[in-house]
């Protein structure tokens, strides 16, 4: 019974609580959804491309991955990080006319071995690997279209690239 008593009064409690919820709740959800709203490009500059709501740009100019990412800055940008298929194929498309050549984009493990983080913030989640990659060692750089499979590998950052930068805007008109 007395079991009963506290599971009714448990259940009142969160009752209540839920009841005393929403405007809170609803003000959080609002908030959120205009964050993601703000966090996207509506347009993207010349020669840039929109794909989920960020801007690309294939730079066809071999370098190592540290410049590349220098050369991405200077444009107000970063290496590119990719979150799902869709993207990978839309940023895929872009080396294409080019040949579908051997790409940086902005992953890397340099801190710790196999830990892998986007230069760009974004979270490490959605991964393409080619089978056995990544290997182990002194590859600390992400390539795309690596093998027929146009997958993705890791490689020494010291080798010469071209690479894709990419900006995720904070404005509502992106440029
Ligand atoms: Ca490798």
């Amino acid at each position: 019974m007395k079991i009963l008593t506290v599971c009714v009064l448990s259940w009142a409690m969160m009752a209540q609580t839920r009841t005393a919820a929403p405007p809170a709740e609803k003000a959080k959800h609002d908030q959120t959804e205009n964050s993601d709203l703000v966090k996207r490009y509506l347009f993207c500059s010349s020669g840039w491309t929109k794909i989920s709501g960020a801007c690309f740009y294939y730079v066809n100019r071999p370098v190592t991955w540290a410049k590349a990412e220098m050369i991405c800055q200077s444009l107000s940008a970063h290496l590119a990080s990719v979150h799902s298929i869709h993207e990978y194929h839309e940023i895929q498309k872009l080396t294409s006319p080019y040949g579908n050549k051997e790409t940086w984009i902005g992953g890397s493990d340099a801190q710790q071995e196999n830990v892998w983080f986007w230069i760009d913030g974004e979270k490490f989640l959605y991964t393409n690997w080619c089978k056995g990659e990544p290997t182990k060692g002194l590859q600390h750089c992400l390539q795309i279209n690596h093998t027929a499979k146009k997958c993705w590998d890791n490689l020494e950052c010291q080798a010469q690239r071209p690479f894709v930068c990419v900006k995720r805007g904070w404005g509502v008109v992106g440029g």
